[in-house]
């Protein structure tokens, strides 16, 4: 195993017996949920990911040491630590964040990094980066990560604040086959449709385990893009939530804000926006994938038996 990485016991047991293990993203506690919604998401994802028989292994960096599988004291740490001592890291600052012995909390592109080097296929989140609205080339790394590591993201697909359409022409440059759980919408999030599919649909989680065999027995190196439908009841109609969007849109070029501060503040104005609801529905489609990416999990780990 990598000597930079330090993987909790229950992580490292369940690797060494072929048991199936779930990564997930810290960026999203660190510096996308407010606290203490933040923890309370973290830990209903890992008891979802149990409850459906696999590991949880949420990845953080503290103190230089990559951490595959917090602790209970090491969620709240992360969670609390205060804005701008904690990096946002991905595969260009993951090794600037080690070097230093600092601490970091891992997007999508640097978790699927952390669980490569763990050995680790199966990663829940909520909505990936992509390419943003008026920003043609503020693509996030998200999406290159996706196409050089080969992990199965299982996701609400793409943020639903990005440009779509630019987003999945990148995808499919990059060679990440995109997989509808339930739906053919690529950023079903909280709300669909909208209009922009997923390569293919296929709501038997054997057969998504079934491809993600043959793309590891061809030996490519990119991931693969799953994105789940939302529980009906939490589901909005994009079309309306897509004017809401447009607007903050609007509102955050003319703010200024850019980079890596994007995500949190539109996180922040669309909560406020919509209501209150949009948070939980937000912290209920990460269960809803952890449960999702935990059983595609399992599949694969009895294949392998
Ligand atoms: N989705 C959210 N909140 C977040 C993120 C996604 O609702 O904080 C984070 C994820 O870690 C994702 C990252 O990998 O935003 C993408 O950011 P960027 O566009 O800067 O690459
Ligand atoms: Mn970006």
């Amino acid at each position: 195993m990598n000597p930079h990485l330090q993987l909790h016991p229950e992580v490292q047991a369940a690797l060494a017996e072929n048991r199936a293990v779930v990564v997930m993203e810290s960026t999203l506690i660190s510096h996308g949920l407010p606290h203490p919604q933040n923890v309370e998401a973290a830990v209903q994802m890992e008891t979802a990911v149990r409850q459906a028989g696999a590991t949880p292994a949420t990845v953080a960096i503290i103190q230089g040491k990559i951490c595959v599988g917090l602790s209970e004291d090491q969620l709240e740490y992360v969670a609390t630590r205060p804005a701008g001592t904690i990096y946002r890291c991905n595969r260009r600052n993951l090794p600037l964040v080690v070097a230093r012995q600092e601490d970091g909390a891992t997007t999508v592109a640097g978790t699927m990094i952390v669980a490569h080097l763990a050995g680790i296929e199966m990663f829940a989140t909520g909505g990936i980066g992509g390419v943003h609205r008026h920003h043609p080339f503020d693509v996030s790394s998200d999406l290159t990560e996706l196409g050089r590591t080969p992990v199965t993201v299982v996701s609400s697909g793409a943020k639903p604040f990005l440009d779509l359409p630019a987003t999945g022409e990148v995808l499919e440059t990059q060679g990440v086959l995109t997989v509808g759980v339930g739906t053919d919408d690529l950023a079903p999030f909280f709300s669909q449709p909208s209009g922009q599919s997923t390569d293919i649909r296929l709501d038997d989680l054997a057969e998504v385990a079934n491809l993600i065999q043959t793309r590891r027995g061809l030996g490519l190196q990119s991931g693969t893009l799953v994105a789940v439908s939302v529980p009906d009841e939490h589901r909005y109609e994009y079309e309306v939530i897509n004017e809401t969007i447009k607007k903050a849109v609007r509102e955050q070029d003319a703010q200024g804000i850019r980079g890596t501060a994007v995500t949190s503040w539109m996180v922040r104005h669309l909560v406020q926006a919509i209501g209150p609801d949009a948070l939980y529905a937000n912290i209920l489609l990460l269960c809803n994938n952890a449960t999702i990416a935990a059983q595609i999990g399992v599949k694969l780990a009895e294949s392998r038996q």
